[in-house]
């Protein structure tokens, strides 16, 4: 098959001739229909998260099951499917509880670069190929866990479906699971690309009534607005700050996300909570970054807390987001800037490190 493979730090992702293996138990191959592109991808590439090389990138993504290994039961052979980045165990203490994002049997089966049985099924002439997240979803094909194929509606568009797989529930999931926003309160995000739109938009199906959406491009807040915002800041024009304060009553946000991946905004989103708020940081800052954080900050009770993939719980979350999407309630088609061809997937890196777009679909198949 045709795959993206990253060979070099900042290096373009070059097209090769991927052998892929017959999925093994508890196993499904996915041929890939369409797959966006996320900032997480682009970290990658820039070598400021898992550092395995060489590889195939791509964690959000919609397709159709091609086959399955012995053991599987959640799918068959023809199924539409999103693929989910976090093949939890199902049973752990974590999955009992509903709490299937923090389940470490799945959290090790992605995080190794490999299978569950730490062997990759990707190689090009002999030379293994590590998996990212599972998924490696740039491609025309992929491997991944049963866990991770999560089956949709037949009549669901693959293109839009396969931004459910990381963005929208990561933001929206940030919103509504993480943070649990309550009705009638005030949330600032900071960050409003394909993420932070979306937890923009989270917190208005939660029932926000104020959300500050604060960017350094004015045409991502004009998307803020569509997707919610009440409110919009320009942080290279304006005090962040000092305006997320103004329009909260003077008293600072009940709610913050910090949906960029960068200490000093992290440390932003801390600020500007009100006494009692919390804070999601969904951003992934590189693995040395620090922020300071004084006890006596947290003295009003202010919280802050880490995000993993929205807090999903794939087999709920998914479905339902394609109902809110049929009904109306969730924008998926005002999310997709572009669409690219595999062969265009560098012109798509491109146009995300230059934030013209929210999201970018590589089409694979029709
Ligand atoms: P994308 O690049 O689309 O958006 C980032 C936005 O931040 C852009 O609109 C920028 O203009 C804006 N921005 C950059 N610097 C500043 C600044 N100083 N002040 C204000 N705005 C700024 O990225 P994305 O939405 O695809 O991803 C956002 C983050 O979320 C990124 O760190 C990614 O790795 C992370 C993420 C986390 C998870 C998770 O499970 N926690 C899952 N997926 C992605
Ligand atoms: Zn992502």
């Amino acid at each position: 098959m045709k795959a993206a493979v990253l060979r070099g730090f900042n290096e373009p992702l070059k097209l090769e001739d991927v052998a892929l293996q017959d999925p093994q138990a508890h196993e499904v191959l996915v041929k890939i229909v369409a797959t966006g592109i996320c900032h997480s991808d682009l970290s990658v590439i820039e070598g400021k998260f898992l550092p395995m090389l060489p590889v195939v990138l791509g964690h959000e993504a919609a397709g159709i099951v091609e086959s399955v290994g012995s053991g599987v039961t959640q799918v068959a052979k023809g199924d539409h499917v999103i693929l989910s980045f976090i093949p939890a165990c199902g049973f752990c203490g974590y999955c009992s509880t509903g709490r299937p994002q923090l389940c470490q049997e799945g959290m090790q089966r992605v995080m190794m670069g490999a299978m569950a049985d730490g062997t990759s099924r990707l190689s090009v002439k002999g030379e293994s190929v590590f998996h990212f997240l599972g998924l490696s979803s740039f491609a025309e094909y992929a491997v991944v866990h049963e866990a991770a194929a999560i089956k949709i509606p037949d009549d669901m568009p693959l293109d839009k479906a396969c931004l459910i797989g990381c963005g929208v529930m990561t933001g929206v999931g940030a919103a509504i699971n993480t943070a649990g926003v309550k009705p009638a309160t005030t949330v600032a995000v900071i960050g409003c690309g394909g993420v932070g739109l979306n937890a923009i938009q989270g917190s208005a199906l939660a029932g926000a009534r104020t959300i500050v959406a604060v960017d350094v491009l004015d045409n991502k807040l004009e998307m803020a607005k569509r997707f919610g915002a009440t409110h919009t800041v320009n942080a290279k024009k304006e005090n962040a700050l000092d305006r997320i304060q103004a329009y909260t009553e003077g008293l600072g946000a009940d709610y913050s996300f910090e949906v960029i991946g960068h200490p000093d905004t992290v440390a932003l989103a801390f600020d500007a909570l009100r006494p009692g708020g919390l804070c999601v940081v969904v951003g992934v800052a590189p693995l040395d970054a620090q922020f300071i954080v004084t006890p006596m900050a947290l003295m009003q009770e202010k919280a802050m807390k880490g995000c993993i993939y929205g807090s999903a719980r794939p087999r709920v979350d998914m479905p339902h987001f394609i109902e809110l999407y049929r009904s109306g309630r969730l924008k998926l088609d005002e999310l997709i800037s572009r669409t690219y061809k595999l062969e265009q997937i560098n012109e798509a890196f491109d146009a995300l490190r230059e934030g013209t777009v929210a999201r970018s679909v590589i089409q694979l198949a029709a």
